[in-house]
């Protein structure tokens, strides 16, 4: 291998990122058609930016031209703490990766200007959000396999790696994917018999091996979406206050996961310590101070408001009903109004309700609480 590329190597490892392998943009022998499918099923809900950035997903020459090749990174975020109750995906208790990880990818870009001389313009880095479809690049690099549960699974770090990416017009010699010895490769490739993940998702969201129907998913449901949770699907996100790890969790791939170096991630796992009641009773300024450069502010109070109800709603603490009928009949958001009616109902709070639904104006709200007598 090119001294160069090896010296490369090194250099993003000290950098922080846990693995570095390289692959090549040939002829494409992509599963592209299973992001084709995936689309034209409606399996990504309402992320239309998917839809739009498809074309480019699938051809990195869109994305970079004369691009040759691209760097697939890793970075360890595994640790012993437990997700908590209620339960935060584990990612989440870090300072948001997109933005702790960027400055790595900046030095990482100007390694590569320095060891091959070329300018900022041959090459583009990714984290998460770019038109990049990671985990493919990252299994043909040969960081690990797409398991079943559709996670890149490395054999170093199991499940918990999050990944980037910089696309080059150098031209880099690329890692061996890991594949079988017959050659064999794909989805599920050392998943064997197992299917605990398939059979551990408490809502029913994979459609097969490695394919998840983003509608049905915790993750999509408590992040993604910014309005109404389904009904039918929130029992099933149980303590899950925010992405849901459970698919990872189970799988047993994990058994080789050490904890990370942690030096592109800070982390911030005293957010366990948060109790149901104090975030039910979470106000702006308290909201922006806790969750301040997390992945959680995005969602702003109403959004974290409104999963903490169904949250609430699955706890089986009637404790909680005071706080609950509060939000049901006076917070401002018709949002948190309409999934706090549902968890007081579910708490069996009905003649609470009934007593503040002196001050309920939104028929939204009013709606709700009709609807809300059929829990499932
Ligand atoms: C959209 C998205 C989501 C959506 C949809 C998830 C999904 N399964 O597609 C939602 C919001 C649900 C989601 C959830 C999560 N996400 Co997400 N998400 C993405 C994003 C932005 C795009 C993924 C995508 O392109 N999906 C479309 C499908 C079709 O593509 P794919 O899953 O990558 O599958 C490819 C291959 O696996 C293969 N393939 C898949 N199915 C099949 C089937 C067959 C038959 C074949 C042959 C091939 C094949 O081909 C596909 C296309 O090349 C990526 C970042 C990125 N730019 O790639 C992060 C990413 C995938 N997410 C990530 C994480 C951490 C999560 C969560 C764990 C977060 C959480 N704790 O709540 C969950 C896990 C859910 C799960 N089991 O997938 C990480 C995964 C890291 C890893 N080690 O795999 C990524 C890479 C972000 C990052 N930079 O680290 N996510
Ligand atoms: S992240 Fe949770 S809800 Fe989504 S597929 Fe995995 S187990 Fe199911
Ligand atoms: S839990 Fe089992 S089936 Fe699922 S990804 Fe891990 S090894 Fe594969």
């Amino acid at each position: 291998m090119d001294p160069r590329q090896a010296e490369l190597r090194r250099r993003l490892g000290a950098l922080g990122f846990d693995d570095v392998r390289f692959a090549s943009f040939g002829p494409s022998t992509s599963s592209g058609q299973a992001l084709r499918d995936w689309l034209a099923q409606g399996l990504h809900a309402d992320m239309h930016w998917m839809e739009r950035s498809a074309e480019k997903r699938l051809d990195p020459q869109l994305v970079l031209p004369g691009a040759k090749s691209i760097v697939m990174l890793g970075v360890n975020y595994w640790s012993p703490q437990a997700p908590g109750h209620p339960a935060w995906a584990r990612y989440a208790l870090h300072e948001d990766y997109h933005d702790t990880i960027k400055p790595a990818l900046i030095a990482a870009g100007r390694a590569i200007e320095e060891l091959f001389d070329v300018s900022g313009l041959d090459y583009r880095y990714y984290v998460d959000t770019g038109p990049v479809l990671e985990r493919e690049w990252a299994a043909r690099a040969g960081i690990g396999f797409v398991g079943k549960n559709a996670m890149l699974i490395s054999q170093t770090h199991g499940n918990w790696l999050l990944l980037a990416a910089i696309l080059t017009r150098v031209e880099l010699a690329a890692d061996q994917p890991r594949r079988k010895q017959n050659g064999e490769g794909g989805v599920g490739l050392w998943c064997g018999k197992c299917t605990r993940c398939l059979d551990a998702c408490p809502t029913q969201a994979f459609r097969g091996p490695g394919v998840v129907d983003a509608r049905r998913c915790i993750s999509y449901q408590t992040i993604e979406n910014k309005g109404i949770i389904p009904r039918e699907l929130r029992a099933g996100i149980g303590p899950r206050i925010f992405g849901c790890d459970v698919c990872l969790e189970v799988c047993p791939w994990n058994r080789f996961a050490r904890e990370g170096r942690r030096l592109l991630l800070a982390v911030r796992h005293e957010l366990t310590q948060l109790s149901l009641q104090e975030i039910l009773e979470i106000t702006p300024a308290k909201f922006a101070e806790l969750f301040r450069r997390t992945p959680i502010k995005r969602l702003k109070p109403a959004g974290l408001l409104r999963n903490a109800c169904v949250v609430a709603g699955n706890s089986d603490d009637r404790s909680l009903l005071p706080v609950l009928v509060r939000l049901a009949a006076q917070h401002e958001s018709p949002l948190v109004r309409a999934h706090a009616v549902w968890a007081v109902r579910r708490l069996g709070g009905g003649e609470q309700l009934a007593a503040a639904r002196a001050v309920e104006t939104d028929a939204s709200v009013l709606a709700e609480y009709a609807e809300s007598t059929a829990v499932p």
